[in-house]
């Protein structure tokens, strides 16, 4: 047909072949292909029924995304609807053979066929709330009629994936392949043959009535402002699947169509748009090319069994690696086990596991109390207390104990990754594994590269991320590395907004509108001041006389308000954590910031949300320039998974792009007029308002330039 879909014959069936890798995604060309293909087909009196089936490892995994991007900036409306108007037209029945993925248009392409049959472990979905938009090629119209609507409701609006042989239980699969799924596609194909083939958009038995229906809509949009918050993609996606239990199927469509495109020229389907790609791009090192050789990492040692070093072999524990956990003794060994041991049962009890898989993760961690058996691991994770001196300790035992070839991998917030390198004979092998608390369960793992860490090592980090179930964002070794770096200032500004007159919830509710799934002072007594507090005084001697820092939180730790551990920090804590304004917190501030002649005002929303926000942009800038981020994206990618910031807005870079730089520029300017010398806007931020350029666009440069 052409080079994207091939039409071939099985004797009296024909079948037409999807072959536009990596995903066959539905990109220019592949649906002309099939549609020519389903024309020969019925113009051929031999053939009685065709087949569609993905060359390669997948089904169809959706519409090309990277089209998205054309149509918002102007580029041809690109729909899929006449397609699958015209196979479900067909004369000659035509059964969908899926494996690997039928997502998003993959599904509304598989659901437009009178048949669908299927690999077990294939997974069909309609994931484009997870870029902002809905399904757009008929998507919530069909689905209903096929699965009802309830479950199409959910699938939809919450985007998640459901396995074959799961929705062979609901009607979507006709029936389930073991084994070759073309010959069974084509065996299928005989037996339906000449028998009368329904048309998905002619079945309304699972349809329900306008009172079942009402209910659903109402839960379905309950739930998504609930676990989908500031998202408009679900609460349209709710709507279009409505609109379908109420009108024609052709009017159904329309109605679809008008959502659609309202999503997609969306500032929040742009922002996710980014994301998907973003998480993509950050795996891709300049000057590490993807045939780099990685190291087998087969198993592992973690030094540490406290929350982080717990957390992190539970981490290595359920991809299946098995994993030494070293602890100074028995007792905190004990401590560190029962821990995970409580943590997985918690799992448990939530549904997240089954008993016999966490009775197997548990039999791949092995508690010990020496280094004996080190030689034996190809990778050790450090995770002891926060402390250089005790970190270079902790190296220069590993570098006795570990065979050559293993790679050492401190798992620090903060400390010189070069440093602690130096305590070894082999640095080369020596890397920063930042993880996040919980590690079990954040998505993030900011990979430190230090001076002398060897390509080998990083390529086999990035890659064993993923298989770990992270996200890793190659850094570079600064002080807070990029995103504690960039957390600082945030939190200062949100401390100098309180002792300018700001209330504490008036803080943590203007950034959590924002989008942030916690305000800042709310996340520091969850993380615990003390943290914050103790690293604040290691570094006192750096602090450049003259400039103003913020002193209420200090204080409020000397007072022993540690957070949340503590039943007090920024708020009061009840029996169950649940946090409550303290007034005495609002009266000791207000009286600190008397004393230090600091006048106070009142402060609107937006200020709040500018001040806190563009901390982090213009930290982010200066990162950016001094080369230890790789692009603007790795900043937003480690923004979104490790530190809450809504997915929706892409990231506070794409973010300060959306808001436009030059007037992100202009209020810095305004506040570094204000608020003195911490406010300098970064000159990479000036160079981009300057020039008119964005983010986005000084990323593509880097990447030509590489
Ligand atoms: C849609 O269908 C709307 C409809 O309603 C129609 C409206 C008219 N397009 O993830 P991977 C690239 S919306 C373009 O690393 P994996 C990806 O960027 C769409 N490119 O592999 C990467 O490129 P690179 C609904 C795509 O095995 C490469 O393929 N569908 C697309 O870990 C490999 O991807 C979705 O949202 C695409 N659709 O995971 C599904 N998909 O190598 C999105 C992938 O240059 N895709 N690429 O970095 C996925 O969820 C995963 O890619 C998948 C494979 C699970 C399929």
């Amino acid at each position: 047909m052409n080079n994207l879909v091939r039409l071939t014959k099985d004797k009296d069936v024909a079948i037409i072949t999807i072959d536009n890798p990596p995903v066959n995604a539905l990109s220019p060309g592949v649906p002309e292909g099939i549609s020519a293909a389903i024309d020969e087909i019925n113009g051929d009196s031999d053939a009685k029924a065709a087949v569609v089936i993905g060359a390669g490892r997948t089904f169809v995994a959706g519409a090309d995304i990277k089209e998205f991007a054309k149509m918002t900036s102007g580029g041809p409306r690109r729909g899929l609807l006449p397609l699958l108007l015209r196979i479900e037209d067909s004369g000659k029945p035509v059964v969908m053979a899926i494996h690997g993925t039928a997502f998003g248009g993959g599904l509304e392409l598989a659901m437009a066929g009178h048949y669908r049959v299927a690999s077990p472990a294939a997974q069909v979905g309609q994931p484009e709330v997870k870029l902002g938009i809905i399904p757009g090629a008929g998507g919530t119209q069909r689905l209903p009629r096929l699965v009802g609507v309830a479950k199409a409701v959910e699938m939809c609006a919450e985007g998640k994936p459901v396995f074959a042989r799961e929705a062979a239980t609901f009607g979507l699969i006709d029936r389930l392949i073991e084994g070759d799924l073309l010959a069974g596609a084509v065996s299928f194909a005989r037996e339906i043959a000449g028998k009368p083939a329904l048309k998905t958009q002619e079945r309304t038995e699972k349809l329900g009535t306008a009172a079942e229906n009402a209910a659903i809509f109402a839960a379905a949009r309950d739930k998504a402002r609930k676990k989908q918050r500031g998202l408009k993609a679900p609460l349209a996606a709710i709507d279009a699947v409505e609109a379908g239990t109420g009108l024609s199927f052709e009017e159904g469509c329309q109605a679809e169509a008008k959502l659609f495109t309202e999503c997609l020229f969306s500032d929040q389907s742009k922002a996710l748009i980014h994301v998907f790609f973003g998480e993509r791009e950050v795996a891709k090192i300049p000057d590490i090319p993807k045939e780099t050789p990685v190291l087998p990492v087969n198993r592992v040692a973690v030094v540490g069994s406290g929350t982080m070093g717990g957390g992190i072999a539970m981490v290595f524990a359920n991809a299946g690696i098995p994993v030494l956990l070293k602890d100074v003794d028995e007792a905190a060994l004990d401590l560190g086990m029962g821990k995970i041991r409580k943590n997985y049962a918690s799992s448990v009890q939530r549904g997240r596991f089954t008993q016999a898989f966490v009775d197997e993760r548990l039999q791949l961690i092995t508690p010990v109390l020496n280094y004996d058996a080190f030689s034996e691991v190809d990778m050790v994770v450090e995770a002891v207390f926060e402390g250089m001196a005790l970190k270079k300790t902790v190296l220069a035992d590993l570098d006795s104990a570990c065979r050559r070839g293993a790679i050492l991998a401190t798992n620090t917030s903060t400390l010189n990754i070069d440093e602690i390198a130096g305590a070894t004979s082999r640095p080369e092998a020596v890397i920063g594994t930042h993880f996040f608390s919980p590690a079990n369960v954040m998505r993030l793992l900011e990979i430190v590269r230090g001076k002398k860490s060897s390509k080998e090592v990083i390529a086999t980090c990035m890659q064993l991320s993923k298989k770990l179930g992270k996200i890793g964002v190659l850094v570079g070794n600064c002080r807070g590395f990029v995103g504690n770096r960039m957390f600082g200032p945030y939190r200062r500004e949100a401390q100098f907004l309180i002792e300018e007159g700001a209330e504490v919830e008036a803080v943590d509710q203007a950034l959590v509108e924002f989008g942030n799934a916690m305000g800042p002072m709310a996340t520091g007594d969850l993380a615990g001041l003390d943290v914050g507090w103790r690293i604040r005084k290691e570094y006192r001697h750096l602090e450049k006389p003259g400039i103003r820092q913020p002193f209420a939180e200090d204080r409020l730790c000397e007072m022993g308000r540690f957070g949340q551990k503590t039943g007090k920090g920024w708020y009061r804590y009840d029996e169950n954590r649940r946090a409550n304004a303290d007034p005495e917190v609002t009266a000791l501030v207000r009286k600190w910031s008397a004393d230090a002649g600091i006048p106070q005002r009142q402060i609107s929303t937006a200020e709040i949300v500018d001040r806190c926000i563009y901390a982090l942009v213009n930290e982010g800038a200066r990162i950016l320039q001094e080369g230890y981020a790789l692009r603007a994206v790795d900043i937003d990618i480690i923004y979104l998974n490790g530190y809450g910031f809504p997915a929706y807005r892409g990231g506070p870079m794409w973010h300060a792009d959306t808001v436009g730089v030059q007037k992100v520029y202009q209020r810095i300017c305004e506040f570094h007029q204000q608020h003195g010398e911490l406010w300098a806007p970064a000159p990479l931020l000036q160079r981009l308002a300057e020039t008119g350029k964005t983010f986005a666009e000084f990323d593509k440069e880097q990447v030509a330039a590489a």
